[in-house]
């Protein structure tokens, strides 16, 4: 390359000075991608799913503003550098000559390696941080988990301390129970949560797999049967939250669906001791399976018997596969 003199190369861009695409390509990357980052930041992140409601969704909604802003420099380079090949290093009209010949570029190849080896390990390291630091991704993290729990594992739970409360997420074809072994192992239809209270959920199964995904709070776990799947979240703030099915569970599973209230710690516990006396006295905790972690409906000694249904607070208690019943396994 060390004439552009020939005919052969006149109107290719051989035949003027070479502009310096490289620097060319950095101002314009550089240009473009820090708004971009910025905007995904400070505009686009506080909208991002699931919100910030809890510990667990803040923590999820800080992880995919963090990747955004790793991934849209790499895609505005790839982009740039396609629209600038185009624009810049296209063949000009009657040029039919071949391209020069390239026998391989330092440069190019060791920063090539260079920058994909970054990008890698930047992901596998936040990866891993990211899983362990903020306690989990939101469901799997077992009964003990390699970090320190946020709160005191307790068999009960007042208002104000530091304890965990317990809720056991009953999944059964279709509905979704709520069992709190801390109130005496009373159960509801609805979910009711503490504010800055750090969660442990016991989920398991009745019947089929099912999931349980409390949307806003960031948790997704597995309910299968004979398994005691924990997950655990600390509510931040108050309001609903949208609890879906989210493992295909048979005919009904896209009607598997309710809704929980993260209220303050004194309602709560107000209504939790509300809905524990309720059930004493209609003798539905009576009726009740013990509190356990996993349940086989084949072997509850309440098989069958007919339980108190009261009005808004029967959950699990509904169906318990009564002998005879042609699906009972
Ligand atoms: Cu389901």
């Amino acid at each position: 390359m060390a004439t552009t003199e020939t005919p052969a190369a006149a109107g290719s861009p051989d035949s003027r000075s070479e502009p310096n695409h490289g620097l060319r390509l950095a101002i314009i990357w550089f240009v473009i991608s820090l708004p971009a980052c910025l905007l995904i930041w400070f505009v686009w992140k506080p909208h991002l799913p699931p919100g910030d409601m809890s510990s667990s969704a803040q923590h999820q909604q800080f992880d995919i503003a963090v990747l955004a802003v790793s991934a849209a420099p790499v895609i505005i380079f790839v982009l740039l550098y396609f629209i600038y090949s185009i624009v810049v290093w296209r063949a000009r009209p009657g040029d039919d000559s071949d391209g020069e010949p390239i026998y391989g570029n330092t440069k190019v190849q060791v920063t090539w390696i260079f920058g994909t080896t970054v990008i890698v390990l930047w992901l596998a390291v936040f990866g891993t941080i990211e899983l362990v630091g903020p306690a989990g991704a939101g469901a799997g993290e077992g009964p003990s988990p390699i970090w320190k729990l946020s709160g005191v594992q307790t068999t009960s739970w007042t208002a104000g301390s530091n304890d965990m409360l317990q809720v056991q997420v009953i999944a059964q074809q279709w509905v979704f129970t709520y069992r709190y072994p801390q109130f005496g192992g009373m159960e509801s239809t609805e979910l009711y949560l503490p504010v800055n209270t750090p969660v442990t959920f016991h989920v398991t199964s009745l019947d089929v797999i099912h999931s349980f995904w409390a949307y806003q709070l960031g948790v997704k776990a597995d309910a299968n049967p004979q398994v005691d799947n924990v997950a655990y979240t600390t509510p931040k703030a108050l309001g609903s939250v949208t609890v879906r099915c989210n493992e295909l569970c048979g005919l009904w599973h896209g009607a598997m669906y309710n809704f929980g209230h993260v209220v303050s710690q004194s309602a709560f516990e107000a209504w939790a001791s509300g809905v524990q006396a309720k059930e004493q006295a209609t003798g539905v905790l009576a009726a009740l399976p013990p509190y356990a972690l996993t349940y086989d409906p084949t072997v509850i000694p309440q098989l069958g018997k007919n339980l108190p249904a009261v009005d808004g607070i029967t959950g699990a208690a509904g169906y318990y596969y009564p002998p005879g019943d042609p699906v009972q396994p």
